[in-house]
């Protein structure tokens, strides 16, 4: 077979190869285990050996042609495809990105941190409780005697086997003055859960407890502390108002109320928001967590995170802290 005729016909193919598959067919048909060069390659050896140095360099040279234009046109048929499918392509790489927002706090969690920092930074450690508690942990250790009429005020998430979801983070601390001796600075946050659900109330909640236990501390100290606090937390000097109440576990016990500043309709008002539940630590809770009362004494406090972030943000509803709704979150990045 004449080279020439051979370079002559390959051409033609390649050129009339429109598509890739096509242009397979002819890397086949001449340089594929049968192809028509690699049958010629196999005959060299037939021929005599002056004509077989000429005709094999003629050979490998155009075998090296053929894959090298074979190649060439590969590379150029691709580079067609991909031309049709970007013309046929509807993605528009111009649209604005979705979805890879960056994350921030729940303000819930912000303040959180704010108050724990406020406290940590005085000395209070915090420690943290299971939120799945006995009924030991959460009433009896803090003065709630069996059928006492304060256990009716905390509507109780009980399970079946009488283990119950915490309705105050105090569990945390009774385990801790099992545990620790006095001097005692601790604060217990976290998630706790009563049956209640209104404007006012969510079934989940966060609350923050403190307790300060070691020898004569007295109700002017728990006076003090909460003024600082509520001073560093709000970022001004504010003014409180204690008022005597009731809880199982302190006694005496108080509310704070905190003197808070209106602005409606273009008047100042001033009104007293509930802030704060407080008092000195009951005898028979000092007991619970082995602690002798008339060695040790006490104060303690709870107070809502939810309220505080509310008084904190001038929010007005509850439940948008539940929601999730992101325009609403996103303005606390
Ligand atoms: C409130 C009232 C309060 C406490 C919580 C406490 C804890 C122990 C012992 C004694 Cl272990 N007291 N905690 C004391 C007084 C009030 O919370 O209104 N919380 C939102």
């Amino acid at each position: 077979m004449d080279i020439s005729q051979i370079t002559k016909q390959l051409q033609e193919s390649i050129s009339k190869a429109d598509n890739e598959e096509a242009l397979q067919q002819v890397r086949t048909d001449y340089l594929g285990k049968k192809g028509q060069l690699t049958e010629l390659l196999k005959q060299l050896s037939r021929l005599p050996p002056t004509e077989r140095s000429s005709q094999g360099a003629a050979l490998n040279q155009l075998k090296i042609q053929a894959t090298q234009d074979i190649n060439n046109k590969a590379g150029l048929l691709s580079q067609q495809k991909m031309d049709a499918e970007l013309l046929q392509d509807t993605t528009d790489i111009s649209l604005p990105k979705y979805g890879r927002e960056r994350g921030s706090w729940h303000p819930i969690n912000t303040v959180r941190k704010r108050i724990e920092n406020i406290f940590n930074s005085a000395g209070y450690e915090t420690v943290l409780g299971p939120e799945i508690e006995t009924d030991y942990y959460n009433f009896e250790a803090l003065n709630f005697p069996p059928q006492h009429p304060a256990r009716s005020l905390h509507d109780t998430f009980y399970f079946s086997d009488g283990r119950l979801l915490r309705t105050h983070t105090s569990t945390g601390q009774v385990r801790a003055m099992e545990t620790k001796e006095p001097p005692l600075a601790i604060i217990c946050p976290g998630k706790t859960y009563r049956c209640d659900y209104d404007a006012t109330h969510s079934p989940m909640f966060h609350q923050l407890e403190g307790m300060l236990v070691d020898k004569d501390v007295k109700f002017t100290d728990l006076k003090g502390t909460l003024q600082q606090f509520i001073n560093t937390f709000f970022g001004r000097e504010m003014q409180l108002r204690f008022r005597a109440s009731y809880f199982p576990f302190t006694e005496p016990s108080a509310e704070v109320d905190l003197l808070w500043e209106i602005k409606s309709s273009g008047k100042k008002e001033t009104k007293w928001l509930e802030v704060l539940g407080c008092g000195m630590v009951h005898p028979n809770v000092l007991k619970s967590g082995n602690l002798d009362p008339t060695k040790y004494s006490g104060f303690a406090f709870g107070l809502g995170i939810e309220r505080m972030a509310m008084l904190y943000y001038g929010i007005d509803d509850l439940r948008l802290f539940y929601e999730n709704d992101i325009r609403f979150l996103s303005q606390f990045a």
